[in-house]
């Protein structure tokens, strides 16, 4: 058993679609916690970075407009979830990449659909190994968001504008 985190996120159809709760309930079943969480609009260069091992693919530019809302509502929740072996535990209750494959008790299977188009609006992103979950819990969250690490962090006096509400 290995302690890991794993990156969900509830993509901009689950978001328009008020699907975060339904999502959430279904996540609470791996048992796992939950150690930080966000509400994200999503710039094309977090986008892009996000989905790089996948630019080469036909789908990359229509992937790239689904993450970013461009066909639903611009914003995406990111989660993390933590404990042993969070990342299968995760992708079993998330299910097949093609929704209409996902076991039909799956996240993806239950709420996912395929648009005439062709674009897979499967709902969530979850995180596929160790590699990826690192590289992309470190891309979308500072430490200080989270309430648990597992990777190293360090202190760095970082000087930048600070906005207050105004009174
Ligand atoms: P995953 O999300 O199950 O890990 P990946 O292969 O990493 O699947 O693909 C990332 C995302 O790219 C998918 O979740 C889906 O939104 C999109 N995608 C993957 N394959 C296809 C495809 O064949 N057609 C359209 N979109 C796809
Ligand atoms: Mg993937």
């Amino acid at each position: 058993m290995t302690k890991q985190q794993t990156l969900v996120l509830i993509k901009p159809d689950g978001m328009a679609k008020f699907l975060t709760g339904n999502i959430i309930t279904e996540l609470a079943d791996t048992g796992l916690i939950l150690v930080g969480s966000k509400v994200v609009q999503v710039t094309r260069e977090l986008a892009e970075e996000h989905y790089q091992h996948l630019r080469d693919e036909k789908f990359f530019s229509e992937l790239i407009d689904y993450i970013m809302g461009e066909f639903h509502v611009k914003r995406v929740l990111a989660l993390v979830y933590q404990g042993d072996n969070a990342i299968e535990k995760v992708r079993h209750v998330v299910g097949s990449t093609d929704p209409e494959k996902a076991e039909p008790t799956s996240i993806r299977g239950k709420f996912g659909r395929i648009t005439k188009e062709g674009v897979f609006e499967n709902v969530v992103h979850a995180s596929e190994n160790e590699k990826e979950s690192e590289r992309e819990i470190k891309l979308w969250f500072r430490p200080k968001e989270l309430v648990r690490t597992i990777f190293p962090t360090e202190s760095k006096e970082v000087k930048k504008v600070e906005y207050f509400w105004k009174s």
